[in-house]
């Protein structure tokens, strides 16, 4: 089935893995026919300065400025500022380089001028030369709140500060049910050319969660006739980075990848896994989604394009009803 011209494929998307296969469907598909949904749970004030670590690793690694290895910050970088505030005695536990500074000190700015958070977002990504859409998943506060046997942490002590080492027994994202989806992501989930909706390798409660809380994003995807496609960040019963892996097991949500597919199975067609979890076929019950394969580890700038070209083939195989 041919579809309409700048038919969008719009895709979900929260920190370092995510950003990973956004990356690589921004160089799949042209800026007309791509907008990249990002978690904003993660963001607060530090000294002052509002910021969006999750939009932040998006924008960056979109623009190719990324600090590779980290994942988050960038490549480029200096960190004078940092050294003289270490040294006057303030806090150094959330590293922010010169440059990351000077971001956010003009997103702190604007916001306080009463620009949107997109508004913000998509000046600045504009200014780093990208010029595929990134969206907010709302101009309204939310804030990932993490329950542990260490009391209730907001995200940066849990991830950052701590570490990810207290055990967590849930989580709670704050202002969800009062934000609003912005206009253009609901343009783009309403639009019926809509190609239809990858969710990127990020860690299901601390990224995607926090998303499909927004308003009513988990039921318009619910009630989407375009295909839902996850991929997982789970390969071999492990995260490729961050604390998934540990939270399912706190949790109770274990089964690895399909403890994935499970937790999304209201609203998703499949879950593409790795090669080497093709045995969780086996384990599939009725109700749990399809279950896709490919190479998911993404080890280098070529595997981001390849895989993302999987996952747009996918959809297109998906929405044809094969
Ligand atoms: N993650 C760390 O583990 N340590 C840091 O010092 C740190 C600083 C930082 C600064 C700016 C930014 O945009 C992200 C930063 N991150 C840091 C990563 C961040 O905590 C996570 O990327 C997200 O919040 C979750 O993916």
């Amino acid at each position: 089935m041919a579809y309409a011209l700048g038919a969008r494929v719009v895709a979900l998307c929260g920190g370092v893995g995510g950003a990973k296969l956004a990356y690589g469907l921004s160089r799949v598909l042209p800026p007309e026919e791509l907008c990249i949904i990002v978690n904003t749970g993660d963001d607060f004030e530090h000294f002052g300065l509002h910021i969006s670590p999750d939009i932040d690793t998006v924008t960056y690694t979109l623009a190719d400025i990324a600090h590779v290895g980290q994942g988050w910050g960038r490549g480029e970088e200096q960190w004078t500022v940092m050294q003289e505030l270490e040294r006057l005695g303030g806090a150094s536990w959330f590293k922010l380089g010169d440059r990351d500074i000077a971001l956010h000190l003009i997103r702190t700015q604007m916001l306080r001028v009463g620009q949107s958070l997109s508004e913000v977002t998509a000046r600045l990504a504009a200014k780093l030369n990208v010029r595929h859409a990134i969206l907010p998943m709302s101009d309204d506060e939310v804030r990932t709140v993490i329950e542990t046997d260490k009391g209730d942490l907001a995200f940066q002590d849990y991830f950052v500060r701590r570490r990810c080492e207290p055990r967590v027994r849930g989580l709670r994202y704050v202002g969800a049910d009062q934000a609003k989806i912005p206009l253009e992501v609901a343009r783009a989930l309403d639009d019926k050319s809509l190609r239809g909706v990858i969710i990127c390798p990020s860690n299901p409660y601390l990224s995607i969660e926090p998303i499909l809380a927004v308003a009513d994003l988990r039921v318009r995807l619910q009630n989407l006739s375009a295909p839902v496609l996850a991929v997982s960040p789970i390969v071999g019963g492990l995260a490729l980075k961050g604390p998934a892996a540990k939270m399912m097991d706190e949790l109770g949500d274990h089964n690895g990848a399909l403890g994935i597919a499970r937790m999304f199975r209201d609203f998703i067609d499949a879950l593409l896994i790795d090669k080497q979890d093709a045995a969780l076929e086996s384990h599939r019950i009725a109700t749990d989604p399809r279950l896709l394969m490919a190479d998911i580890v993404m080890g280098s700038l070529d595997a981001r394009i390849e895989l993302a070209g999987s996952c747009v083939a996918y959809l297109d195989e998906m929405r044809q009803g094969h």
